[in-house]
């Protein structure tokens, strides 16, 4: 069998999802253009779709995964799992008033008009606060609607802040942080399940190299257990004797999180001719 995954046609999406499939090794035979492509080297086959459709099809089977926004999943409110976090398609779901406007929190919106594309995130948010107002869903270019009358306040995805910014708006409180997320069908066989979990161990292979870096460095034997007390590695640093008397050479793994700290530190400790390599893969 083959594992079909529902990602989205064109679009903000399309391309990251493309590259993860290729960093998990993936290669996809025919064009994007059809609507249906076969990996070559894995039991999977891509459908194209808009990425509104994406929980439709794997509520209903038709694909069992798919690739989409947290922001679509949860607005269309379909029976799906959401499996894994992609970490691609960033952005937030925000409020934004006009820019001389003072937001004073959820009772701002009391009786406002609000336009939004996600009229049940937003009536949501509104329930929960105990908040009535009007909603005015429109399907794009949400942040013209207070310029032209259409609404008080708008409701929409924000990632730099640069069409808020340009429309005189000014983004003022998150309602959902959102990223591209996999989903899966609510039944898997035993043979799917196999396929998804062999896919997901390569993206999280794929996701933790980006997390880390390969360092070497040469360190004077004096300093050696304090440098390596620095470097935690996957197990343990690698040390190597290099040809100088009194030196060493020392390799591990680093997470790009405390990546410079840890540098500073190492040269403190004087390690010298320190090299920083990127990692394809990470299997532990
Ligand atoms: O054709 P199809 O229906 O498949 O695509 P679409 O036009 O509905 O979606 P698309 O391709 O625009 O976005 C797909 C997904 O990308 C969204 O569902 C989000 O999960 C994610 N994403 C990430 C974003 C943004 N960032 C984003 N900035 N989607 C839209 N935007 C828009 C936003 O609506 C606003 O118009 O970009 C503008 C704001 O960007 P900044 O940078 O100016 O703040
Ligand atoms: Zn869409």
């Amino acid at each position: 069998m083959r594992l079909k995954l529902a990602i989205q046609k064109s679009g903000r999406l399309h391309d990251d999802s493309m590259r993860l499939l290729k960093e998990c090794g993936i290669d996809i035979a025919n064009g994007v253009n059809k609507l249906k492509a076969e990996a070559t080297n894995f039991p999977i086959e891509l459908f194209f779709l808009r990425d509104d459709d994406i929980p439709q099809y794997v509520e209903d089977g038709v694909a069992d995964i798919g690739f989409v926004g947290e922001n679509v999943v949860y607005e269309k409110a379909k029976k799906v799992d959401v499996a894994y976090a992609l970490g691609f398609g960033k952005c937030r779901l925000s409020f934004a008033v006009r820019k001389n406007e003072e937001f004073t929190g959820a009772s701002f919106l009391a009786n406002k008009k609000i336009a939004t594309s996600y009229p049940v995130l937003v009536q949501k948010y509104l329930d929960a606060h105990k908040i009535t107002a009007e909603i005015h869903e429109i399907s794009g270019s949400v942040e013209i609607a207070p310029g032209i009358g259409l609404a008080d306040v708008v409701c929409d995805l924000v990632s730099s802040g640069s069409t808020l910014f340009m429309n005189g708006l000014k983004e003022s409180e998150t309602i959902l942080e959102s990223q591209a997320v996999l989903i899966k069908h609510k039944n898997f066989s035993v043979e799917a399940n196999a396929i998804l979990e062999r896919l997901m161990f390569r993206m999280e292979s794929v996701k933790k190299a980006k997390k880390n870096k390969y360092v070497l460095l040469n360190a004077p034997n004096d300093n050696i257990e304090k440098i390596i007390s620095l470097l935690p590695g996957m197990k343990s640093p690698t040390v190597l004797a290099l040809a100088t008397p009194g030196w060493s050479s020392v390799h591990s793994v680093i997470a790009e999180s405390d990546f410079w700290e840890i540098i500073e530190q190492l040269k403190a400790a004087g390690a010298e001719g320190i090299l920083v390599i990127p990692i394809e893969k990470m299997i532990l």
